[in-house]
């Protein structure tokens, strides 16, 4: 089948994002001896005429897009992204009858509810690889959906139960056709590289079980390291690791660590860090492989909050972490979340000073919590009046602790306006 794969992510919010999710798609769709068509319309001067010149060059039988962001999570100002996507779908709708497939992980958090205000025609839950595969045969063969994993049909729902691939190793590394030379010489850009699916977890509001499940999957450290000599000699110099946790399980971080040492590839590399189950050995190990900068989400310094957001940690776990983390040079950006269940003006306050105590380079601090569906923030904020229990949650609600929602704006405001290395 030929088969045109778009990214639909315009937001350079944070830092640009490769599409890493659709080129693991792309990847195994063109293994399997499919015909396939990228774009990525973050880099497109003019999204519409890209798309239509696509279309009418390429004349897909089927249109994969990825839809990684719904909003901005941000409860001043939210930014909704779906209605430009929804005008993409439009548009492809007006120059092609081809079925329009969803996925990716914005996606995959509100499959039904996103999939009818997109006016596509199904979509796919979580990865890909596997599940588009099976769809493409089933569309190729004119044979009933019935059954595709993953699969959710507008008015209908889920198709068949989701799969979650246990061996990473048996699903192709992403395609690097993907990848534009002026984005290699963009000294702001981070190559994304995914080694494990799955979390463990369950914090309160994240949503990743929901996209990636809740086992931890992994690719073998040799494979990364190997996958990173290829993409080092492709001219990538940084690296993101996006993994959820990058220093869970410890065993494994500290094995990576080790084989990325060992192979002495000139790169440098930034993660995301679940504080607390960290010691100076990983710490060295990390700074000696490359890693540059880490995201430490703390999110609060009170220990009755961080029981309420069923974090596995303390404040004083925390300041271990950020300690060893400075003793190796490692820039470490920290993340406060005010307003969450529980949250007082002492606990706030709290919060607050034990986040400038820590004295990091970076400080991010965000009040109230984007509200996802299947966590245990909602069925909160249902008990609390906040929400109705069948709100789909797609157009963002936030959770912030009743009453305090002003006040505590207005002091995370007043905090950050004294220190210039804190953001909102
Ligand atoms: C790492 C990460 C970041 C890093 C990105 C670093 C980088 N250089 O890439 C940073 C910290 C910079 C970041 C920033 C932001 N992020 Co972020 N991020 C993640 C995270 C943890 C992993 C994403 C990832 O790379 N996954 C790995 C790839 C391989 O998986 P995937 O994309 O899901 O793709 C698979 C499937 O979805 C599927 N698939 C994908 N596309 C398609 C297409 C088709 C047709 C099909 C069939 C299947 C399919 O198959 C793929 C392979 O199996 C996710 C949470 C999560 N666990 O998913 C949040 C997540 C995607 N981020 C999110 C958000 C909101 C943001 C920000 C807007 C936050 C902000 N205000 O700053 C920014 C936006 C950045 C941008 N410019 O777009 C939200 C999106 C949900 C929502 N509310 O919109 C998520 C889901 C987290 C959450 N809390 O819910 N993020």
């Amino acid at each position: 089948m030929r088969v045109l794969l778009i990214s639909a992510n315009r937001e350079e919010i944070n830092m640009r994002t490769w599409p890493l999710g659709l080129a693991c798609v792309a990847a195994a769709t063109r293994k399997a001896g499919h015909d396939v068509e990228l774009l990525d319309l973050m880099l497109a001067a003019n999204p519409r005429s890209e798309l239509a010149r696509s279309i009418e060059s390429f004349g897909p039988d089927v249109i994969g897009i990825s839809v990684r962001n719904i909003d901005d999570q941000t409860m001043r100002d939210t930014k909704f992204f779906l209605d430009q996507v929804r005008a993409f779908i439009a548009d492809c709708r007006d120059l092609t009858g081809a079925p329009i497939v969803l996925g990716g992980a914005g996606y995959s958090i509100f499959p039904q509810s996103s999939l009818e205000y997109l006016a596509a025609d199904m979509g796919i839950q979580g990865e890909g690889e596997a599940a588009f595969l099976a769809l493409l045969d089933r569309l190729a063969h004119n044979a009933s959906l019935e059954g595709v994993p993953g699969l959710y049909l507008p008015g209908v729902g889920l198709q068949g139960a989701r799969k979650f691939e246990k061996n990473l190793a048996e699903l192709p590394l992403p395609d690097t056709r993907f990848l534009s030379a002026s984005l290699l010489d963009d000294p702001e850009f981070w190559f994304p590289v995914q080694t494990r699916r799955g979390c463990p977890m369950r914090c309160s509001y994240c949503s990743t079980a929901t996209i990636e499940g809740c086992a931890f999957r992994k690719r073998s450290p040799a494979t990364v390291t190997r996958w990173l000599t290829a993409w080092a000699q492709l001219g990538v110099k940084r690296v993101y690791f996006v993994d959820n946790t990058f220093n869970l399980p410890p065993s494994y971080a500290r094995e990576l660590c080790s084989e990325l040492e060992a192979a002495r590839l000139g790169i440098t590399w930034r993660c995301i860090l679940y504080p607390g189950k960290f010691d100076e050995k990983l710490a060295k190990a990390m700074a000696a492989a490359g890693c540059t900068e880490v995201s430490v989400g703390f999110e609060s310094g009170a220990q009755p909050i961080l029981h309420g957001l069923n974090k596995k940690f303390s404040p004083e776990g925390v300041r271990e972490t950020c300690r060893v983390l400075g003793n190796q040079g490692i820039r470490r950006m920290g993340f406060l979340m005010l307003g969450g269940p529980g949250e007082t003006r002492e606990t706030a306050l709290e919060s607050l000073a034990f986040a400038d105590s820590l004295g990091l380079e970076t400080m991010k601090v965000t009040v109230g919590i984007r509200i996802y569906p299947y966590t245990a923030l909602a069925a909160t904020a249902v008990d609390h009046g906040m929400i109705e229990d069948d709100d789909d949650l797609l157009l963002p609600r936030f959770y912030v602790t009743p009453g305090l929602g002003e006040w505590l704006r207005e002091t995370a405001d007043r905090w950050m306006a004294e220190r210039p290395n804190w953001i909102s």
